[in-house]
């Protein structure tokens, strides 16, 4: 296999090569079909998934070699086109593949780098290659799993041309089908995924293309990257152009645009050394957690790694000397630990590594030992630059990291008050929670039920073998925008906390939940849903294994009820309320429920918490980042990005009150 990939290395000297016309059916022909067979066989192996992910997939891996020729300087632009059939094309303006003959092969290069398992990995010059990195199965891989392939290359007055159908057979060796102006270079790729292989859809994702690319560009100062998506009848996003030279400066702003910054001006650095370029940029915003993402080669490294440990140890080391050296700490206070001096900072740090090396559980963590040095020197020494240069500024970081701390302190305190609390079990219960009898957590419930007047009738109306009740009072804490010691001393959030019995933040544990099922009930109106916006906010900040292990539910209580003579149904939607209607035809009765507290016990039973009737629906985190940013999108202070997503989004949440 390397020695394939160095002969095409070395074959960009066979660049004016004239192209093969005659095309025999050879050994090594019957040899390539096979590897693509192979990957049809067994797509999962080469590209994780077959899923919306796998398709999704096929894209990035071309992409990365266009992205490959404009950080080697050769190119300037990258355009992605997805059109009304879900044909994808990329094409660059760099130099073009190269259009020679593969010694080794006989067949022209471009044809080798499309049917031959791996050799498209590392053709072509420049030292950081995001193609055949962590994901780069090659573009053979992508033309196995495709209905068709073409390749076209300008280069030198000249247009190559060379198609592949059925899963990679070349219909024809490459060939020159034109001329073009000689300014003009590049190569495109287009190509349909094959519904065969990814059985449960071919469509591409709008968000997920956009999101990405733009994401690529932030990470690749200077490159163009556009994006056309042909599908759409709303011209504003038929076409976007990303293209930062602020690189991830902009970055840090573009994830800061909805929150309250404390200082204007983003810090970033950039330098390298051993072959490593290291970028970071850093700014504060009001929130109490931090948002730092971290990439390698462009790859998202969601585990983090030593990259990730330099910048904490410059951030901590850098901000504690300077708030001692400027009186902000004490000779006799504690140091600021890293969490403090990260409260509210969104960072990206990106570096650029020849030689990467993936561990952890989803190969997502950067291993390589010398990188944890060269980004704390790097950053921390511009990081010491920006806070001497910029006193202003840097006495708003101080002052947040040294609250922070204060307030991490009274939070342990008011944490272990808490603790002790439950430790005296069930007589430090709270009042208001009417638990039930058994001590089974697999089969316990509890109802969490806004207000006193729905918890009455819940109440009255559950069955108290496996069915507790918390009635919830007024609107609850936004746990987004309070600092932790504030959430604890929060009725509310102490009363749920104390009757779950697992406690939280990181000192879960599962084993001590009281309840398998931790129901939100509340009303079907404007109100209800920011009760349970808020409700959710705070189980994913406190309690998020709660949730990653299904433990949380929604109720569901009827909208309508509608009753002819003796009959009642109740009715969920407004097109099951159509239904019944029909059924009914026009001798009936309609009663619109507006709040729990409407319908008596029995009813309340019946419809919302009888596990023979009930509908629950289940809470799940699907992706930990996106519910995140959903979440600080709803409860964030800027009121205009939460208007404009609720906008958008107004099936997912239909009632929200801003
Ligand atoms: C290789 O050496 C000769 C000059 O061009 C070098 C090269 O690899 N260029 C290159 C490859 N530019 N663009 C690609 C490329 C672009 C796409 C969209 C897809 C693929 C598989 C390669």
């Amino acid at each position: 296999m390397s020695e394939l990939n160095q002969e095409l290395e070395v074959n960009e000297e066979a660049f004016d090569q004239t192209v093969s016309s005659s095309h025999e059916y050879t050994d090594s022909d019957i040899q390539v079909l096979d590897g693509l067979e192979a990957v049809r066989k067994r797509p999962g192996m080469y590209i994780a998934s077959t899923s919306s992910k796998g398709l999704h997939h096929l894209v990035w891996e071309i992409v990365d070699n266009g992205i490959d020729e404009a950080m080697a300087g050769y190119a300037t632009t990258i355009t992605v086109t997805v059109d009304d059939q879900n044909i994808i094309t990329v094409s660059d303006d760099g130099r073009g593949m190269p259009t020679g003959i593969n010694e080794k092969t006989g067949k022209s290069t471009i044809e080798t780098i499309f049917t031959v398992l791996h050799a498209g990995g590392k053709f072509g010059g420049g030292a950081y290659k995001v193609s055949g990195g962590l994901h780069g199965v090659g573009a053979s891989v992508v033309n196995a799993l495709s209905t068709f392939l073409e390749v076209t290359v300008y280069h030198d007055g000249k247009v190559y041309f060379i198609r592949f159908e059925d899963g990679g057979k070349p219909v024809a060796p490459l060939k020159v089908i034109g001329e073009c102006d000689p300014s003009k270079h590049g190569s495109t790729v287009r190509f349909k995924a094959d519904g065969e292989i990814f059985k449960e859809t071919t469509i591409y994702s709008h968000e997920v293309l956009r999101d990405r690319l733009r994401q690529i560009a932030f990470l690749n100062k200077g490159i163009r990257l556009e994006f056309i998506d042909e599908r759409e009848s709303d011209e504003a996003k038929k076409h976007y152009v990303f293209h930062y030279e602020g690189g991830v400066a902009e970055y840090v702003k573009f994830l800061n645009k909805n929150k309250s910054v404390l200082h204007e001006d983003t810090i970033y650095c950039e330098g390298h050394d051993q072959g490593i370029e290291v970028e970071v940029a850093v700014q504060y915003n009001d929130d109490y957690n931090a948002k730092v993402y971290s990439f390698c080669n462009n790859i998202n490294t969601a585990e983090g790694g030593t990259h990730l440990q330099g910048f904490d140890l410059a951030i901590n080391r850098v901000i504690n000397r300077y708030a001692r050296e400027n009186g902000f700490l004490k000779d006799k206070e504690d140091n600021l630990s890293t969490d403090d001096v990260k409260e509210g900072v969104t960072a990206v740090i990106a570096v650029k590594h020849p030689d990467p090396q993936y561990e952890g559980q989803t190969k997502t963590k950067l291993g390589n030992s010398e990188v944890r040095k060269i980004v704390s020197d790097i950053f921390g020494r511009q990081l010491e630059t920006f806070l001497m240069e910029n006193p202003d500024q840097a006495k708003i970081i101080m002052e947040k990291a040294t609250m922070a701390s204060k307030a991490r302190l009274a939070a342990r305190k008011a944490r272990e008050l808490t603790r002790r609390k439950s430790a005296l079990e069930v007589s430090s219960l709270p009042g208001k929670l009417a638990d039930c009898s058994s001590k089974d957590a697999t089969v316990s419930e509890v109802y969490l039920v806004e207000g006193d007047s729905a918890g009455g009738s819940a109440k009255l109306g559950r069955d108290s073998h496996f069915q507790a009740i918390l009635p919830l009072r007024g609107k609850i804490l936004n746990v987004e925008k309070a600092r932790q010691h504030r959430a604890f001393e929060n009725n509310e959030i102490r009363s749920m906390i104390t009757a779950f019995g697992c406690g939280c933040l990181n000192e879960i544990d599962l084993e001590k939940l009281r309840y398998h099922k931790i129901v939100i009930m509340t009303d079907a109106d404007v109100d209800g849903a920011h009760i349970r916006t808020l409700l959710l906010t705070f189980f994913y900040r406190y309690l998020r294994p709660v949730v990653e292990n299904g433990y949380v539910y929604i109720a569901q209580p009827p909208l309508f009820k509608v009753q002819r003579g003796q009959a009642v149904r109740y009715a969920y939607t407004d097109r099951q309320l159509e239904a019944i209607k029909a059924e009914f035809g026009n001798n009936y009765k309609i009663q619109r429920y507006k709040g729990l507290g409407e319908m008596d016990p029995e009813q309340l039973w019946e419809t919302t918490m009888d596990p023979a009737n009930r509908t629950l629906l289940q809470v799940s985190i699907e992706d930990a980042i996106e519910a995140d940013e959903c979440f600080n999108m709803l409860m964030g202070e800027e009121v205009e990005p939460r208007k404009n997503f609720i906008v958008d989004n107004a099936n997912f949440v239909e009632n929200l009150d801003i």
